[in-house]
């Protein structure tokens, strides 16, 4: 059935195997999740991942054995990436089929059962966005493998709105799961212990009510703050906006907010956290290339896919 529900690509991301779904175990998989009507500004973050693998191609990007990290100039060791590659665990399995006539609460439910049939097979999904709506089906069908799950959540905004607007569109039977509050219906969900917000920043966040799993570690309390709130013994979701990034970095999204992080604070904050954490997923959302200059947002995002898949330990 699943089969079903992926369409493969010309090019792969990193120029990765691309398998079939039957022949995977345990693995890290890319997948993409082309979706993007969460994002009511702008859904076209939605061609992100087939934009991807065409950049990855036309740059000949890939990533194989004896593969050289040190361009990124980070002093971070690629060992767990490396192990990855040299046991062939890592592979790009396409896009999860969305049509654009789909309704929204079928495709949730579409992405919920795919990755349900992934998780059985012992498969650490990456997921390419789409919009940030996508991750709240991915964590979803996480919490019925783990009994506990702790969220790292990359984000400007901490999307936790709950208004009342909303629960009564909700009580009408109206969808009203979108990129702004997928971080509530995260922490609705039992499994979900914490959710630990890095890079919160915009006036939008100011009289939100938290969730009281949540805790947000703002940008000048990452090195006296981060370690602290982190419990290493939780799996641990990445959820990865790219506009926790400075748009000085990172145009390419619909909901830029200045001061953002840099690079080299992205790479502090994964030197920070615990050398064993158990990551279980990641994903990276909310990247637009028809709002990006001169691809900068797609390149940047091809360097922190390195960093952050690198977190991931089989
Ligand atoms: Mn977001």
């Amino acid at each position: 059935m699943c089969e079903m529900n992926l369409i493969k690509s010309n090019y792969t991301i990193f120029s990765l195997e691309s398998p079939e779904f039957k022949d995977i175990n345990e693995a890290v998989v890319f997948i993409g999740v082309p979706f993007g009507k969460g994002n009511f500004k702008n859904d076209k973050c939605s061609k992100f991942p087939g934009y991807l693998r065409s950049y990855m191609y036309g740059k000949n990007i890939k990533l194989k054995n004896q593969c050289n990290f040190k361009y990124l100039s980070t002093k971070i060791d690629f060992e767990k990436l490396k192990e990855l590659i040299k046991n062939n665990q890592i592979v790009d399995l396409g896009d999860i089929w969305i049509l654009n006539n789909e309704n929204a609460k079928f495709t949730y439910e579409n992405i919920y059962n795919t990755y349900k049939s992934f998780l059985e097979k012992k498969i650490v999904p990456f997921s390419i966005g789409g919009d940030h709506s996508i991750s709240y089906p991915i964590v979803k069908a996480l919490s019925h493998f783990h009994e506990q799950i702790q969220i790292l959540h990359f984000d400007a905004h901490l999307d936790v709105s709950n208004s009342e607007l909303q629960k009564k569109f909700s009580e009408e039977g109206r969808v009203t799961h979108h990129f702004g509050n997928v971080m509530k219906l995260c922490a609705d969900l039992n499994q979900v212990k914490k959710i630990v917000h890095i890079g919160i920043r915009d006036f939008v966040n100011m009289n939100y009510e938290l969730p009281q799993e949540s805790i947000v570690i703002y940008n000048d309390e990452i090195e006296s703050n981060l370690l602290d709130a982190i419990d290493p013994n939780i799996p641990t979701y990445i959820s990865f906006d790219i506009d926790v990034l400075c748009p000085s970095l990172a145009p390419g999204t619909a909901t830029p907010v200045c001061n953002g992080l840099f690079f080299s604070d992205i790479v502090n904050v994964l030197k920070i956290l615990p050398d064993d954490l158990n990551v279980i997923g990641i994903d990276l959302v909310e990247v637009n290339p028809e709002l990006d200059q001169k691809n900068q947002t797609t390149q940047i995002a091809t360097q922190l896919i390195s960093l952050l898949v690198n977190t991931i330990k089989l």
